[in-house]
């Protein structure tokens, strides 16, 4: 008698698992959080760029830039929605090591909307960029 509560019992645990990777990884909507990749490269039209230029992006994402090119870039933030409080995240550290990183993670500072950023040493080069904030599913 105990064994076969106990055989239904894991048959339950098991088909609970399943269930649960399944609303994890497939439901729409119910998206996990992802990591989105911005590359700093000395290309493009006018010489530096962030690649890509514009990313659209969830709370609980994350923005990872990558230093790919030669030279020092940055990211600061130029405009961003009024609800916005980046505070210390307005401007980042400067990145002067190819392969370095700088991983911002769109939370609460970040309302929705579009948050504009540009390489400071490059503004005048074009070399910006924009992370739109969305909420729901895409
Ligand atoms: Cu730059």
């Amino acid at each position: 008698m105990a064994s076969i509560l106990t055989a239904a019992a894991a048959r339950a645990c098991v088909l609970l698992a399943g269930a649960g990777s399944v609303a994890t990884g497939q439901v729409p909507g119910a998206a996990s959080p992802r990591t989105v990749t911005v590359r700093m490269i000395d290309q493009g039209p006018y010489g530096m760029a962030f690649d890509p230029t514009r990313v659209t992006v969830h709370h609980g994402d994350t923005v990872q830039f990558v230093q790919a090119g030669n030279l020092p870039h940055n990211v600061a933030f130029k405009s961003v929605p009024t609800a916005s409080n980046l505070g210390a995240l307005r401007v980042g550290p400067l990145l002067t090591v190819r392969g370095e990183t700088f991983a911002i993670v769109i939370d609460g500072r970040f309302a929705v909307g579009k948050h504009v950023y540009v390489c400071p040493p490059h503004e005048v080069l074009g070399m910006a960029g924009i992370v739109y904030v969305v909420d729901g599913p895409e």
